[in-house]
């Protein structure tokens, strides 16, 4: 079956670290990196923007002896601009913050730039895509979240699937290439989906990454296959 969505950016998939055995969180990481994972995505909240806390800043210490695999910030957390420069130096390569929760989204992806990361905004799921309208010539992606931001194993929300077709709408567009991320509940039935709705990249987490009943490189090949037929 070959779907009707053009100008695809390549897919990759990447793996929620706050998913992840946190006891022997170098045991999944050095598994993840055997199995090609594209990148690690690193969860920060604040207990403000979202009610809960995630890593804090030492967790770059142990992640630089890492060097062979991507980390993307997902930065939860209210006033961003004036946060994000505590990023500053850290091994990391991509930086999002939401959207809701900035004054001055432009002025903050501008910091993210001049720091050396690529800059993506973040949209929650309760909020419309029609804010972001703005900020596509700035970033160089989106992040849908497909959960309310802030806890793992939380039910996917249907509503994900037709805002990400109307994001890739607008971006075609436009002309922009921007990756769209999709964050929350990615498992082989929801991944298929937002594949087919235009998302390229996908955050697996403890839905169909991190599960009890099978390995990270069997999850792994379940999701690619899921988004590799024809
Ligand atoms: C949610 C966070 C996500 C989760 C991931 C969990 O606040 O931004 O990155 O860690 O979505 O995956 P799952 O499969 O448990 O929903
Ligand atoms: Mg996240």
């Amino acid at each position: 079956m070959i779907h009707k969505i053009k100008n695809r950016m390549p897919v990759k998939i990447g793996a929620s670290l706050a998913c992840a055995n946190q006891i022997d969180l170098s045991k999944d990481l050095k598994e993840l990196i055997k199995n090609k994972i594209d990148f690690i995505h690193i969860d920060i909240m604040d207990g403000v923007f979202v009610k809960n806390y995630c890593f804090g800043l030492q967790i770059f210490d142990y992640l630089k002896y890492f060097s062979n695999t991507e980390f993307d910030v997902h930065l939860m957390v209210d006033d961003p601009f004036n946060k994000v420069d505590l990023f500053n130096g850290k091994a990391v390569n991509a930086i999002s913050f939401h959207l809701e929760a900035a004054s001055n989204p432009i002025q903050t992806i501008k910091k993210i730039k001049s720091m050396g990361f690529k800059p993506g905004i973040a949209i929650n799921a309760g909020s419309s895509e029609n804010l972001l309208d703005y900020l596509y010539e700035h970033v160089d992606y989106i992040l849908v979240m497909a959960v309310e931001a802030g806890f793992t194993g939380q039910k996917f929300l249907r509503s994900s699937i037709k805002k990400v077709e109307r994001i890739k709408d607008a971006l075609d567009k436009r002309g922009y290439s921007l990756d769209i991320f999709v964050d929350g509940h990615i498992d082989k039935e929801t991944i298929r989906k937002l594949y087919m709705a235009g998302a390229n990249v996908f955050i697996g987490g403890s839905s169909g990454l991190f599960t009890q009943d099978n390995s990270i490189e069997n999850n792994l090949k379940i999701l690619r296959k899921a988004i590799t037929w024809r």
